[in-house]
């Protein structure tokens, strides 16, 4: 079965058999008060807008049996797997690795580098942890899409230029179509959102497509839901 989306630069036509929604770094060190993002001098209420929408997405994505991968960008405790030019970046007193409010910022197992309670992963789905901004960057997460006989990706999370926008590329480069929702992806620098956004759909969709969250909701109740007994048994 086929689904529609109203997108641009022109409707994208999917098979929620064949899509995964994938959420990137929905972390509390990037979305919440206390964490690395604010730390960093941003205002974390710009990534909080995309809270509610990306929820009603991720239900729909489950009633609809969709395959969902969670993504959180971090590291190892001993930093090991953090290239040094990374760690380094920005000349940061509070930096990777250092002990703040939310425990060690970006290392995996830290209060910080978890995925806010309103969007956490349910028993079943998968959750990538990645060094760096790509999600397919030293993960197995294309192996485990082709396994899954997955050939579109729904794209959400933070942020829209650079955790969003570099695994768009990836995907798009590897033969994945990329749906963006453009109220479900997020970044501290509004303008940027807006040209990343226009980056992706411009001349003809050079990676991908755009389309807000109610188009794609829109298009998925045209198709039958599973019983909400069933959802997040087994993805
Ligand atoms: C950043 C991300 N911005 N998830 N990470 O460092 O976009």
């Amino acid at each position: 079965m086929s689904l529609t989306v109203s997108a641009r630069p022109y409707d994208l036509v999917v098979d929620p058999d064949a899509t995964a929604l994938i959420v990137i770094d929905m972390q509390r060190d990037f979305l919440e008060p206390g964490g690395f993002g604010e730390l960093l001098g941003n205002d974390v209420s710009l990534l909080g807008q995309i809270v509610e929408p990306l929820a009603s997405v991720l239900w729909a994505a489950r009633a609809a049996g969709m395959l969902i991968v969670h993504t959180r960008e971090g590291h190892r405790p001993d930093l090991s797997d953090c290239p040094p030019s990374k760690l380094a970046r920005g000349r940061l007193d509070m930096g990777i690795g250092s002990s703040g409010p939310k425990g060690r910022i970006l290392v995996r197992g830290e209060e910080g580098h978890d995925i806010i309670d309103a969007l956490s992963p349910r028993e079943g789905e998968v959750v990538i942890d990645k060094p760096g901004k790509g999600s397919f960057y030293a993960t197995d997460l294309e192996l485990l899409l082709r396994n899954g006989e997955i050939k579109s990706l729904i794209v959400t999370g933070v942020t829209t230029e650079v955790c969003v926008h570099t695994t768009v590329r990836e995907a798009n480069d590897r033969g994945f179509e990329c749906l963006v929702l453009t109220d479900c992806v997020g970044s501290y620098l509004p303008e940027f959102h807006r040209v990343a956004l226009e980056m992706i759909c411009a001349q003809g969709g050079i990676f991908g497509w755009v389309a807000h969250s109610a188009d794609l909701l829109a298009a998925l109740e045209s198709k039958p839901q599973r019983p909400l007994a069933t959802i997040g048994e087994g993805g």
